[in-house]
């Protein structure tokens, strides 16, 4: 069979900054989260704080089945109360689409959680592949002083469901404990 695909795009080249974690020159939007976009999300509010937690830089391309999806998320070392600094964390629409980070600098934690109430914890840092299968929602998390980067990518129609883990929460948050980072249970949690 001799079946011709209709080429849409050209190749391109983005770069990342190893140190840093930034795309440059930019290849997509920049998306910017302060603690005043997600208070909600800490087992305790952040008060009258606006800190800026995190930015994700993203590479550019239609969110179809067809591309894969990718960024860069510099996600700055900081806590609230004694949790420290996150990403919103989210579950894909469409559920079953996968998620493969990279670490590029700084150390942290994934934690991910399926909607039944189970959750995993899996480290990030330079040279970890961490492997989010479909169904499990992610949030990462800057355990260490430097700002975390991690290089993100995923089926382009997969869509970021924000809603449920906004609603229900993740089953537990990671705190700075004695000895370094603990599991707390959330108890706001709804499986
Ligand atoms: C990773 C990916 C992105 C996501 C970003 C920040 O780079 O999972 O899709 O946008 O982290 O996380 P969130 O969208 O949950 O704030
Ligand atoms: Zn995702």
């Amino acid at each position: 069979m001799n079946r011709q695909h209709s080429v849409s795009m050209e190749p391109f080249n983005a770069y990342i900054d190893l140190g840093t974690g930034r795309i440059s020159p930019a290849a997509g939007p920049l998306v910017r989260r302060r603690l005043s976009d997600m208070h909600e999300a800490y087992l305790e509010p952040p008060g009258g704080r606006d800190d800026l937690v995190y930015e994700v830089h993203n590479i550019d391309v239609p969110a179809t089945a067809d591309n894969i999806l990718s960024s860069t998320t510099v996600l700055y070392p900081g806590t609230v109360h004694d949790e420290y600094f996150m990403t919103k964390g989210h579950f894909h629409e469409v559920r079953g689409r996968a998620e493969i980070y990279t670490g590029i600098s700084g150390e942290g934690l994934l934690l991910m959680a399926t909607e039944d109430g189970r959750y995993a914890v899996e480290e990030i840092r330079p040279g970890a592949v961490n492997y989010v299968p479909g169904g499990w929602a992610h949030r990462s998390v800057n355990t260490g002083t430097e700002p975390l980067a991690f290089f993100a990518a995923y089926v382009g129609d997969a869509g970021h469901d924000y809603a449920t883990i906004e609603q229900r929460g993740f089953p537990v948050a990671i705190v700075k404990g004695a000895q370094g980072p603990e599991l707390r249970k959330n108890p706001r949690y709804q499986a």
